[in-house]
């Protein structure tokens, strides 16, 4: 059957503009970040406002055609690219910033509002957003909240989860769902706004979110240490986050990660010697957190190398090499991407057994590991492999589990993780995901083949 009569409804209601259907044009949407997962779109649909997101999904219903949502495209377990004949719903026109409250703390933002662009609109009012990861430019609240993204500031913040209080979301049916008014208590029955985060696209297309802002500090310190081993940087972490309130992010790398962020982005390694972890933390404070920081290192025997920064281009220096992890893997070839969390006291054997189990598998791969140290997640990146060989990710996962981890911390399950979702999810727990799934989207119209298998949806 013809799309014509689609696009024509489809045109009717966004605009002739903002409906894609050249390749050449429909294609950056075709494909995520790391260029593993692609597929082929029916076309890119970008409704402006929350009435066309509500008609886009009718219309797509109507014609049985399914709908991957996407906002910034920057996930990284395929969530958010189209498998075969999907309509791409792109919320980049979705950018509103209203409703600033500064007594509360609280701003409403349109799905497809970057976190960059969230910040630049609250900073000149003494606030900022709780969370900051390394794609802040084309990042959206939409995706982030669709992902309940985590990033660098979880262990102050917490996650995504924690800094909503209110969203409008529509429905595979159209309807629209919203509690964006700002009360601060409201025990009405089932809270929707905290079923769909993280949903992954899979439940609703969310619009719009009412956002907790935090205040901007004015001091910011860095500290970049080098240690023997992870255990010693898990310590010095642990005994810093006790002693300082102002800690902010407590960040590992390894050598074989930072080789490849020098050797990627033309950077000086940070000391005169390599050393097996680094760890890189950050207070944020009212006043100068730097003394108090430095203080509390004095005495930990197991940094072997340290360097601090305190002004904004020092620090940006130091945190390069953690940052930029992500992209320099990504030009040394396409990663399968592993995001782990473990215990914290197994963290070290679970870093420490990791490429074992990768070169057990594929010999010739290379295994980079860096994280989020206070909530023992790791991203596990190997390169080297066949897209479809997946051993040694199965390897590994297997054991995240035996460890009673969690096989994705903060990326999501998305198409790359489906056929593990078992593995840290009950026979039960994955019914009831499934129950809600066919409760909200009977027709399985939203992001098929996302969290569940595609034949087992609904
Ligand atoms: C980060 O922590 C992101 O920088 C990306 O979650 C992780 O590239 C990755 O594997
Ligand atoms: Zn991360």
């Amino acid at each position: 059957m013809t799309s014509e009569p689609l696009f024509s409804a489809l045109a009717s209601v966004v605009g002739q503009a903002h409906i894609l259907t050249d390749p050449e044009l429909v294609a950056t949407y075709e494909v995520d970040w790391t260029g593993r997962f692609r597929g082929r779109a029916l076309a890119v649909v970008r409704p402006g406002d929350t009435a066309e997101v509500s008609a886009v999904l009718r219309l797509c219903a109507a014609a049985r055609v399914a709908v991957v949502p996407q906002g910034g495209n920057t996930g990284l377990v395929g969530g958010g690219v189209p498998t075969d004949g999907e309509v791409v719903l792109s919320s980049r026109r979705l950018t509103s910033l209203t409703d600033l409250d500064i007594a509360a703390g609280e701003v409403t933002a349109g799905a497809g509002v970057t976190l960059e662009a969230l910040n630049a609109f609250v900073r000149p009012h003494g606030f900022e957003f709780g969370i900051d990861l390394a794609s802040r430019g084309s990042a959206t609240v939409g995706g982030m909240a669709a992902t309940n993204a985590g990033g660098v500031n979880v262990l102050r913040h917490g996650m995504m989860r924690a800094q909503i209080a209110g969203m409008e979301a529509v429905l595979a049916d159209g309807s629209v769902v919203s509690r964006l008014a700002g009360v601060g208590k409201d025990n009405t029955g089932y809270d929707i706004p905290q079923l769909l985060t993280g949903s992954e696209g899979t439940l609703a297309v969310i619009t719009r979110l009412r956002l907790r802002l935090v205040r901007s500090r004015a001091y910011r310190a860095v500290a970049l240490l080098a240690c023997d081993s992870l255990g010693d940087a898990i310590a010095v972490a642990l005994r810093v986050r006790r002693d300082l309130p102002t800690l902010d992010a407590a960040e590992a790398f390894f050598p074989e990660g930072l080789d490849l962020v020098c050797e990627h982005a033309g950077l000086r390694p940070p000391f005169g010697a390599s050393y097996a972890a680094y760890l890189l933390l950050e207070c944020a404070a009212d006043t100068d957190p730097a003394g108090g920081l430095a203080d509390a290192l004095l005495t930990a025997q197991a940094i072997r190398d340290s360097a601090f920064a305190t002004d904004t281009a020092a620090r940006q220096r130091l945190w390069a090499y953690r940052e930029r992890h992500t992209e320099a893997i990504n030009a040394a070839g396409v990663p399968q991407k592993l995001d782990v969390a473990v215990p914290l006291d197994r963290l070290a054997s679970f870093v420490a057994a990791a490429p074992g189990l990768v070169r057990a598998r594929a010999a010739g791969a290379r295994t980079v590991i860096f994280g989020h140290l206070a909530e023992g997640n790791m991203h596990v990146n190997i390169l080297g492999l066949a897209p479809d060989d997946e051993r040694a990710a199965d390897a590994v996962l297997r054991f995240v589990a035996e460890l009673g981890g969690s096989i994705s911390a903060e990326h999501g399950i998305g198409r790359a993780k489906t056929r593990w979702l078992h593995l840290t999810r009950s026979e039960a727990d994955v019914a009831a995901m499934r129950a809600i799934k066919h409760a909200l989207d009977p027709l399985g119209q939203l992001n098929p083949g996302v969290i569940f298998p595609v034949r087992e949806q609904g």
